[in-house]
């Protein structure tokens, strides 16, 4: 399979000055008509380059150039491309194609969802529509006309504005839309259903009045008012914290049930997972809630960097997707609680990007190659290239940010460009060098970065020396250092500030900054706020790690002091088991945990956050060899222990806690429930029938889905009985809302009894579940696979049969969503021999398949490399 290389990036040699589409939808198919108006890019008038259009595996009806219908000998078509043996100066083009979308599994392209045609072109699915120039860089405004019967279709929608609408004979209706934006032709969508419609309004800062509609399926339309007070929260912040005003008269969105990703930033027609979506508090958690509102923000931010400024070519992504990323962060942070939101944030870095930069998918933020870049839209890509911009934006400070991003919408309008274009703005606002900081976007891996100190009692100065190191790997055999910004204060024994905090720039291999009279017993709160993505060790005892838990004045420090002082407790029950010692967990931390819950009116969601032990997921990610076995059995016992010697304290928050309104979804609602189901998750590991009592008596009576669902995900582990009554109950009252069924698959995937797997094998057999849907999918296998390592690594190696199995029929219906599924085999060489063994056997099997999609085929390769 051909590898893409950046390096080969050459500009399209034609220009489109206009499209214009025809979707005539029928019973068992839809005929495309695509009207392009070309020339020949006069920077190019001297070459003779033919026209190669880019086409999927569909049939070609007709083609017309100028008023010639061409003869299929003048022109070549196959699966891949579409050219013209002769390619004139100017001319206009005619191509008419017969798409299935009954027929289209893979969900790229036009589809259908249920009663609902729709389509998906990121990254390169417009090709499966009809023959074009599909890349990011060829830019042309689109008009769009569909025709459909009225009675099955009565919605029909694409972007833009409605120009033209009426009814047919035969009981058919069209609809003519234009998009006067130019668009790169990934954004485009359509839109064809029975849907019902949630209406709004939004009045811009210059008082433009722009129509806000949200479509779904009739019987959801009750949940999407949540979504639409997220997108007027947006719509207002980004005016006012970036200046950006929408567009278009009109801003849609619809609620898809089969859908690979969240969401698409199509122009003036999003298209979203019904996930990111529909919500009220019966049915979904606070969680959700919190996705709803970043996602909905998310793809509305995408109008300005995405669509308005858009990528030049696809190894370029992290210029849309690392800074919309950023800027959703940064409206989760104003709306709700910023530290809080980082803590989720930097988790989720942690235990998601680290892993894919330290294993075969390891790539740059900008990717030199991919052979399909839907195996792209990563961690790497989306959240370290988030990671990427807020260091830009610690470097400069919020106001000559904001003066880069002036100037770099004011430059780049309407144009495709490269991330030297953004970092570039940033350079000039700021009159600052950022080659050295360029490494980040070009060179792979985690930094490793070491802190020590040093204090000289006599002259008090206090040193402190940060040593960074990136281990080579697939992308560089050497690595250079990274400019890397270190935000720094010191504070004293009482809590208090001993040194305001400042911005410090690491940026060779070792350096060390010294501080002035300072006092004996100062502690240095470094990389606050989490300012670069590295992998830090320091020389805190942890001692001086629960110190920093308790009055380390930056929150984001208190929660990774409390989290490295749970690795250590738990690493050191790892060694304790590999040895045949036995468990013991150290009374300081007992005595941190329990000074943290007294403090529990600071700020409860905080709390909540601080005091959750990190996942066995997360804590694989601190041993070079994975004891998936110790590692569970050490987590358990540290979460029982701390259970049991702070039973009567954790009872007593519960209670305090419970007194929010259920429908209440404030962030004050939503703090106490954290805090309440945390306490209640603690308890409930204890084997003690009172507390059974409890937890089902909350699962029982809870008034809404987060406190319902935090019951039922801990009587899912109890015991078989346990777990199958409450299945049934919760399957009796939801089966017919197929977004909870999915929570419902998910709990079972992830209990840690016993028969799980065997459970998961029958589930897949449910009448309720479909590997067609990506959505059930991911609830059940990729739950299985990537969340619950005990039964996934079994030692039998029945789980990666399992999984394996599970990957090979996806590919033969979504490649896309198969090929995601893959990387739970990525750590395999992480694993002890026997593991090692038999993940490497699947991997093997897989390889050795025939018909395997090009996808899949690049995880695979890249995991046997
Ligand atoms: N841009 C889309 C991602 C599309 C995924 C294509 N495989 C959603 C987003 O990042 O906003
Ligand atoms: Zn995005």
């Amino acid at each position: 399979h051909k590898k893409i290389q950046l390096k080969d990036y050459r500009p399209f040699e034609f220009i489109v000055d206009h499209v214009d589409l025809i979707f005539d939808i029928r019973d068992d198919h839809t005929r495309v008509t695509s009207k392009l108006k070309m020339r020949k890019d006069p920077a190019r008038a001297n070459e003779t380059t033919p026209l190669v259009l880019n086409k999927g595996t569909f049939d070609i009806v007709s083609v017309v150039a100028g008023d010639m219908v061409l003869l299929p000998s003048e022109y070549k078509s196959d699966d891949e491309t579409f050219s013209l043996l002769a390619t004139p100066d100017l001319f206009e083009l005619e191509i008419t194609n017969i798409l299935k979308p009954d027929e289209n599994t893979a969900l790229e392209g036009l589809y259908r969802s249920g009663n609902i045609l729709c389509t998906q072109c990121e990254a390169q699915g417009f090709r499966n529509i009809t023959p074009y120039p599909d890349r990011p860089d060829v830019m042309a405004p689109f008009s769009c006309t569909i025709v459909a019967d009225k009675a099955r279709y009565p919605v029909l929608l694409s972007n833009g504005n409605l120009v033209k609408s009426g009814d047919l004979d035969n009981n058919r209706h069209f609809a003519v839309w234009e998009d006067p934006f130019k668009k790169p032709c990934y954004l485009f969508a359509l839109v064809a259903g029975d849907l019902a419609v949630l209406k709004d309004q939004f009045t811009t800062a210059s008082g433009r009045d722009v129509a806000l509609n949200i479509y779904s399926e009739k019987e959801d339309i009750a949940l999407c008012s949540h979504a639409m007070t997220s997108l007027k929260q947006a719509m207002a912040w980004d005016e006012k914290r970036f200046g950006r005003e929408y567009d278009l008269d009109l801003y849609q969105i619809v609620a898809i049930n089969d859908f690979n990703a969240g969401a698409m930033e199509n122009k003036g027609l999003n298209i979203f997972n019904a996930k990111y979506v529909l919500a009220d508090p019966q049915t979904a958690t606070d969680d959700d809630f919190m996705g709803i509102q970043g996602v909905i923000a998310h793809e509305y931010f995408h109008n300005w960097t995405g669509n308005r400024v858009t990528l030049k070519n696809w190894f370029q992504l992290s210029l849309k997707e690392g800074l919309t990323v950023f800027r959703d962060q940064e409206f989760s942070s104003d709306m709700n609680s910023r530290p809080v939101k980082r803590i989720r944030v930097v988790k989720n870095l942690m235990a998601a990007q680290f892993p894919e930069d330290s294993g075969p998918m390891t790539h740059p933020v900008r990717p030199d190659s991919y052979i399909k870049m839907d195996n792209f839209y990563t961690m790497t890509v989306y959240e370290k290239g988030a990671e990427v911009i807020r260091m830009i934006y610690q470097l400069l400070g919020q106001d000559l940010f904001r003066k880069g991003m002036d100037l770099y919408f004011e430059k780049f309008d309407g144009m495709a460009v490269t991330l030297e274009d953004f970092v570039g703005v940033m350079a000039k606002v700021s009159g600052r060098n950022l080659d050295q900081f360029f490494l980040w976007y070009t060179q792979s891996g985690t930094p490793a970065v070491s802190m020590t100190r040093q204090y000289d009692e006599n002259t008090e100065i206090l040193s402190l020396t940060f040593t960074q190191t990136t281990s080579p790997d697939r992308n560089q055999s050497e690595k250079k250092p990274f400019h890397i910004p270190v935000r720094i204060s010191l504070i004293n024994r009482a809590g208090e500030t001993v040194k305001q905090d400042a911005l410090y720039e690491l940026t060779k291999e070792t350096d060390t900054f010294k501080f002035d009279n300072v006092p004996a017993d100062t502690y240095p709160s470094v990389f606050r706020e989490f300012t670069a993505p590295v992998r830090l060790t320091t020389d805190f005892s942890d001692q001086d790690l629960a110190f920093l838990m308790a009055r380390d004045t930056d929150p984001f420090n208190q929660w990774h002091a409390a989290q490295t002082l749970f690795v250590n407790e738990i690493k050191n029950l790892v060694t304790a088991i590999q040895a045949n010692k036995p468990m013991t967990v150290s009374s300081g931390l007992v005595k941190a945990f329990s000074l943290a819950l007294e403090n529990r009116e600071k700020d409860r969601a905080f709390l909540s956050k601080a005091l959750t032990l990190p996942l066995e997921t997360e804590i694989k990610n601190h041993f070079k060899i994975i004891d998936v076995e110790a590692i569970h059995q050490a987590r358990t016992f540290l979460k029982q222990t701390l259970a049991k010697k702070l039973a009567s304290e954790l009872k007593t928050v519960y209670e305090i806690c419970r007194s929010a309104n259920p429908d209440d979804i404030s962030g004050a609602a939503m703090a106490d429930r954290s805090l309440k189901n945390l306490c209640l998750s603690y308890l409930g590991c204890l084997v003690n029938k009172d507390i059974q009592d409890l937890v089902q008596k909350q699962f029982e009576t809870a008034g809404n889905m987060t406190d319902e669902f935090a019951a039922f995900k801990i009587l899912s582990h109890m015991n078989p009985d346990v777990r199958d009554e409450a299945c049934h109950a919760f399957y009796d009252k939801w089966q017919t809302r197929t977004l909870v069924i999915d929570k419902w698959f998910s709990v079972q995937a992830q209990s840690s009894l016993e028969d799980t797997l065997d459970q998961v094998k029958k589930l897949t057999a449910h009448k309720d579940f479909t590997m067609a849907n990506p959505n059930k999918v991911r609830a059940l296998i990729f739950a299985f696979a990537m969340n619950n390592p005990m039964h996934f690594h079994r030692a039998d190696g029945r789980g990666y049969e399992f999984v394996a199995e599970r990957i090979l029929a996806l590919d033969k219906i979504n490649h896309q969503t198969a090929a995601r599924l893959c990387s739970c085999f990525n750590l395999w060489k992480r694993y002890d021999g026997n593991r090692q063994v038999m993940m490497k056997k699947q991997l093997e099997t897989m390889a050795g398949q025939k018909e395997l999609s090009r996808n899949l085929y690049e995880i695979v390769s890249r995991a046997l490399e």
